[in-house]
């Protein structure tokens, strides 16, 4: 299964986007969503929740992704009252997870989520973008508070975490985180982590956590979630599949000492959401958001996209923030989630996607040889699939399995019976695989093999064969073998480890 391509969409007459804009984007198979009039705390209900899946089953889209539930300060703070909004989130998971939610992205910044001063920034060719001013975002939190509200007021629009509610008590809320460092941060988040992850497990949910944006402390206020060590540290806290990331790769991006593709060779099997956002700095300190092409920005796009490929990466994926572009402006468009931006930010990142894929197909067909073998102990004229019981899915499918040598196929040409031979006999063996040859070995834990017995080793054409791993192939077709070979047992019962039982049974027929 490859990636899971996405594209956030903030609801029926919350996003001047629709639906079926958003299908004509090539690729797209899923909707990241949310309830966007809930308040952190509250309960999602389930009527809420089949309202949207059959707005997104109309298009065909899935639902797998939420962001954000977001977080109630009391749990962030450590407040008495926390206990209380866990077990609202609790609530809000299970009730996801009959919908089949299978993520939850979140964040754990006290009061603001991202932030940025300026939210739509000349980018040099006509377009805007979101800005982050340095020396705006020090200490006045008010002035850049009001900044961000008075927009919301004026477009009728409001941002997850900018809730106007929360806003209007932001002087309280300061009051209320203070005293609040890294050290209680950490230890607030770890609870919240520990007191959901059971829930989660039941449900079959992943949270994952959104990076801090940006990655370092503003107005005070203690930010975790900004480097590699930071991630480490939270991945390790709370050692458990359903605790996950969210990997932004702008949000870590704005501090150019972060190499994100390292941080997803690193943790790509707890990465259950990938971001895609290009980010360029200024040298006072200052960025601003670009286009998703890699040379447009800093973040090193073809690296991330690389090294999640490399990785074999399989969960979710979306384009990020993008710039506003031709009509998008204020007004008309959610600061950082155009249509065009990011929907051509998903051509390029699909682009690179297909072309590596492409280049490892190739590198596998180019060490694709002309013949493969099979082994049976039977003979016969034309080889057919057989269903498979092996112990992954890519050695489970009906199909032919062949090896690439002639010596990687002894074990399963050795006629190796049950014991007794007949309906209540048994036979299990296992086998270990020489990658180069001389030999492969046959471990006969039960069952028998007559020394003097004869299996098969069919030389076949591989052009109906694709690659499963290092060794084997399989066709979905039946081929005609060019070449049967037979083989003695007795040229290779020295390839054969007798487990005591098999020993037993041996002495008894043979000896
Ligand atoms: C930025 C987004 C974040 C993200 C939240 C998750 O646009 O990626 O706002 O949704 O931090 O809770």
């Amino acid at each position: 299964m490859p990636m899971q391509m996405t594209f956030r969409w903030y609801g029926e007459g919350n996003d001047r986007i629709s639906l079926s804009d958003i299908k004509q984007i090539p690729g797209v198979t899923g909707i990241v969503w949310a309830l966007h009039h809930k308040m952190p705390g509250e309960i999602w209900e389930e009527s809420e929740i089949a309202e949207v899946k059959r707005q997104l089953d109309e298009y065909g889209f899935n639902m797998d992704v939420v962001e954000s539930v977001n977080v109630h300060d009391d749990i962030k703070i450590g407040l008495p009252t926390r206990d209380k909004y866990i077990e609202n989130y609790k609530q809000c998971i299970r009730n996801l997870s009959k919908f089949g939610v299978k993520v939850i992205c979140y964040n754990f910044m006290p009061i603001f989520d991202w932030t940025r001063s300026n939210l739509f920034h000349p980018v040099g060719d006509g377009s805007t973008a979101l800005f982050y001013e340095k020396n705006m975002i020090q200490d006045d939190y008010n002035a850049m508070a009001k900044y961000i509200l008075d927009f919301t007021e004026k477009y009728h629009m409001s941002f997850p975490g900018w809730e106007p509610e929360r806003m209007a008590k932001l002087d309280e809320l300061f009051r209320a985180y203070e005293g609040i460092d890294h050290e209680k941060l950490w230890a607030n988040l770890k609870y919240f982590l520990e007191a959901i992850m059971p829930t989660c497990e039941e449900c079959g949910i992943k949270m994952a956590i959104h990076m801090d944006d940006p990655p370092w402390d503003i107005f005070g206020l203690p930010r975790l979630l900004v480097d590699e060590a930071s991630i480490d540290r939270f991945l390790k806290m709370v050692d458990h599949p359903c605790n996950c990331l969210t990997l932004c790769s702008g949000s870590l991006g704005a501090n150019p000492d972060n190499n994100v593709a390292a941080i997803v060779r690193k943790h790509c099997d707890r990465i259950a959401f990938a971001h895609i956002r290009n980010v360029k700095h200024f040298e006072n300190g200052d960025f601003s958001e670009a286009s998703h092409r890699d040379c447009d920005g800093d973040t090193h796009i073809l690296d991330i996209l690389k090294a999640y490929h490399d990785c074999g990466f399989e969960g979710y994926i979306r384009p990020d923030h993008g710039r506003h572009l031709w009509s998008e402006g204020p007004g008309t468009v959610r600061p950082g989630y155009g249509l065009y931006d990011r929907a051509m930010g998903i051509m390029y990142m699909l682009g690179v996607w297909d072309m590596l894929d492409k280049l490892e197909g190739n590198k596998m067909e180019s060490s694709k040889p002309e013949f493969l073998y099979h082994g049976s102990p039977y003979l016969f004229d034309i080889v057919e699939p057989q269903q498979a019981c092996g112990a992954n899915p890519q050695e489970s499918q009906k199909a032919i399995y062949a090896g690439t040598n002639f010596e990687h196929v002894i074990p399963f040409a050795l006629p190796i019976r049950w014991y007794p031979d007949n309906p209540s006999g048994k036979r299990d063996f296992t086998c270990e695989i020489c990658i180069q040859p001389p030999q492969s070995k046959t471990f006969l834990n039960y069952g028998s093999l007559d020394p003097n017995g004869v299996g098969y080793v069919y030389k076949i054409r591989s052009d109906s064969f694709t690659k499963v791993d290092d060794w084997q192939w399989v066709s979905p077709i039946a081929v005609v073998p060019t070449e049967i070979i037979k083989i003695k047992v007795s040229d290779y019962i020295n390839t054969v480890v007798f487990s005591e039982e098999a020993k037993e049974i041996h002495k008894k027929l043979y000896s």
